[in-house]
């Protein structure tokens, strides 16, 4: 079965040019000179139309947690239908994290994430390990999982009792990742120093969720993100900081990189557009204060008056931040959030965007804020190579599997669960309602085979498959 991709631009995160994709079965074979199966000998079975679009490679959610255990209820997303929204996105990898909670036998999490995702993906995927509790049995358990394609692990400090690592934990996890290749994948923020900030603002009172951001200030990232670049340093691991917030704590990783350090920032679309304002809630007499429930997540949404958004664009632009991605996980309002009306630290933190990330993304090139092949970048090609996908997916070259999506510059998409608006995520509200974007993810192809179409969804749930990962591809 080929297919033929015509009339598009193709977008690289080094160039765009005018070609067409040949896909055979589930790879690219070929890039093409614009028109060339007019000329002759080659045809396909099926031909996609392109002109004036844009083909890029299908993105790479490198930060998922579908029905990750949290805050005493599950992410509402199963991989089921976590996958699904992905693939109406445009993204056709995510990398979701095996969660091992204090307790917990590490290898016998990863056998149950394989059982809940295997034949239940719309798209390829592949995971991280949370090391929640370090000890001999985890750290054992690293070494093995490299050979099973999972080559990096979360570590936490933050979350006491749950999933926090000491100073002391953390330096034997990154000895141990600086032994095997793997890369250490940080949640930096001061747990111990937010949990005296949560205790005393409930006993005030202040109980609604703008209190949440407000005891999660940036001072407690920023110590957190030097602690761990200074552990990195001194352990000799790769150090890749998720869900970077704070301008401060960025700000640290950029000058670790300066310093040639192996130190990596990811940060997420909310930290980009949304801010601890929302947080305020009010805009609905549903909900009231407690509307601010919809975007507590951790790290949390930063001041506007600070600025840390705007450094963010920057810092995406100077190339300090290396990735984008969700850290999607989904809560309803209904019986979810709703378990800390009255106590915002009682609300399961997440927020919910694996479907819109290419989408708000692209809103930043319209914007003048990134450049077309930046947005592909560190929506596609940059994830895969810092996390061992790269030459598989990530790019549109011969041999690279066929996962590709075919963007209109021209189209239009209104987020949201209104009248008129769309999303596909198991969520009964969404952070990004009234976000109108100037463009739309037409078609997507996830090896070979067309998951969404401009009819909608036309994927199934029996055809992604689990990827291994090499080592990352994107150290010094
Ligand atoms: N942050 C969130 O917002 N949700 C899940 C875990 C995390 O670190
Ligand atoms: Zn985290
Ligand atoms: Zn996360």
């Amino acid at each position: 079965m080929t297919t033929l991709i015509t009339g598009g631009t193709v977008v690289s995160s080094t160039g765009s040019s005018r070609q067409d994709v040949l896909v055979d079965g589930e790879r690219i074979v070929a890039l093409l000179e614009p028109g060339t199966q007019t000329l002759g000998p080659i045809t396909a079975d099926t031909t996609i139309d392109a002109t004036g679009k844009y083909v890029i490679p299908g993105g790479i959610d490198a930060h998922t947690h579908m029905e990750m255990p949290f805050g005493g209820t599950n992410a509402s997303d199963t991989f089921e239908t976590g996958s699904r929204a992905a693939a109406w996105g445009g993204t056709t990898t995510i990398v979701d994290f095996v969660v091992q909670a204090h307790g917990q036998r590490v290898q016998d999490q990863v056998a149950l994430w394989h059982e809940k995702a295997a034949g239940n993906c719309a798209v390829d995927y592949a995971f991280h390990q949370i090391i929640g509790e370090v000890d001999d049995e985890s750290l054992k358990a690293m070494d093995e999982l490299i050979g099973e394609g999972i080559t990096s692990f979360k570590l936490f400090m933050a979350y006491p009792g749950v999933f926090l690592s000491s100073d002391g934990q953390i330096v034997r996890a990154m000895q141990t990742a600086a032994g095997n290749g793997g890369l250490i994948m940080m949640h930096a923020e001061n747990g111990s120093a937010i949990d005296v900030l949560v205790q005393q603002a409930i006993e005030r009172g202040d109980t609604t969720p703008y209190f949440h951001g407000v005891t999660r200030p940036w001072q407690t990232e920023q110590e957190a993100t030097h602690r761990a670049v200074m552990l990195a340093e001194l352990t000799g691991a790769p150090l890749y900081v998720v869900h970077v917030s704070a301008k401060q704590a960025l700000a640290r990783i950029a000058e670790a990189r300066d310093a040639g350090q192996n130190a990596f920032a990811e940060t997420c679309p909310q930290y980009l557009y949304l801010s601890l304002e929302d947080n305020l809630g009010a805009r609905s007499e549903q909900w009231g204060d407690f509307e601010g429930a919809k975007w507590v997540c951790s790290t949390p949404l930063r001041s506007r008056a600070e600025g840390h958004q705007d450094e963010l664009w920057k810092y995406l632009r100077t190339g300090d931040v290396t990735t984008v991605s969700t850290d999607h996980c989904p809560f309803c309002m209904k019986d979810q959030k709703e378990l800390g009306v009255g106590n915002f630290a009682k609300i399961p933190n997440g927020i919910g965007s694996v479907e819109h990330r290419l989408d708000l993304l692209f809103q930043g090139v319209k914007d003048g804020r990134i450049s077309l092949e930046k947005w592909v970048d560190v929506c596609c090609t940059t994830p895969a190579r810092m996390f061992g996908l790269y030459g598989r997916k990530g790019v549109i070259a011969p041999g690279a599997d066929a996962d590709l999506v075919v963007y209109d510059p021209n189209g239009h998409t209104s987020i949201g669960v209104g009248e008129g608006r769309t999303h596909h995520m198991n969520m009964d509200y969404s952070a990004w309602e009234g976000y109108e974007i100037d463009g739309h993810v037409d078609v997507v192809l996830s090896r070979g085979t067309v998951v969404k179409d401009t009819s909608g969804y036309v994927g199934s749930k029996a055809h992604g498959r689990f990827v291994k990962r090499e080592l990352s591809q994107n150290l010094i």
